[in-house]
């Protein structure tokens, strides 16, 4: 995403035409390629959890274990996957556990109006509360029926399908209920607070009043 330090590996033999299912500015790539800033991190079942915490409905901190958390209702959702660096990937069904299945479990307080979701390394991303528990937002542990490898996110990323991908960070460890917005990792480096692909919300110099807190 424009970091020099960004790494990003795979194909990229984009194809050039554009695409009518593809939003604004976007080309379809074939294969799948890894993007992510930083090393990929190591899974370390015995120490990982899955926290819910800042201003949730009881107070406290909810967590789960790798075990608990992957024992919970598993769906899928079909959906595509946009990267502000133009390339999209399609019709990828992924399968996991729907944010709004956290949030019914782990409600948030009643003022909540933005989550901030953290992965491995501080990595983090802040969304509206609607767009988070928006029925196709999941907790992904799988791509077409089989786990997802280490580069990909495993054990758990997030898929939030109507933003880009960066919204969606991979080895997801938590969410923060919040009761105002406060800006991500790559929302604080120049990217688009709200982050809506078919609005083309690419950068922060974008945002309207109101889109996001104050640079
Ligand atoms: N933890 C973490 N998650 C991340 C990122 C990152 O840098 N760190 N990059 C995001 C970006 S910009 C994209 S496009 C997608 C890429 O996912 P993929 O590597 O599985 O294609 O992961 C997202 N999730
Ligand atoms: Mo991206």
């Amino acid at each position: 995403m424009g970091q020099p330090a960004e790494r990003e590996s795979g194909e990229r033999a984009a194809q050039g035409a554009a695409h009518p299912e593809l939003p604004p500015g976007q080309r379809l790539q074939k294969g799948w390629p890894v993007t992510h800033y930083g090393p990929v991190p190591k899974f370390r079942p015995e120490r990982w959890e899955f926290r819910v915490f800042g201003a949730t409905a009881d107070g406290g901190k909810h967590c789960w274990n790798h075990e608990e958390f992957t024992a919970l209702p598993y769906a899928t959702v079909v959906a595509d996957l946009h990267c502000v660096t133009k390339f999209s990937m399609v019709g990828a069904e992924w399968g996991g556990i729907p944010a709004r299945t956290v949030v019914d479990i782990a409600p948030p307080a009643p003022d909540v109006t933005h989550v901030m979701v953290w992965a491995e390394y501080g990595f983090s991303s802040n969304l509206r509360l609607e767009d988070f528990t928006s029925a196709r937002s999941l907790f992904a542990t799988h791509k077409d029926g089989e786990l997802l490898t280490a580069e990909h996110g495993f054990p758990l990323r997030l898929i939030v399908p109507h933003l880009y991908a960066w919204k969606g960070p991979k080895w997801v460890r938590g969410v923060e209920y919040m009761t105002a917005d406060r800006r991500g990792f790559w929302e604080e480096r120049g990217y688009h607070n709200v982050g809506d692909p078919w609005r083309e919300q690419r950068y922060s110099y974008q945002e309207e009043p109101g889109e996001g807190p104050e640079l």
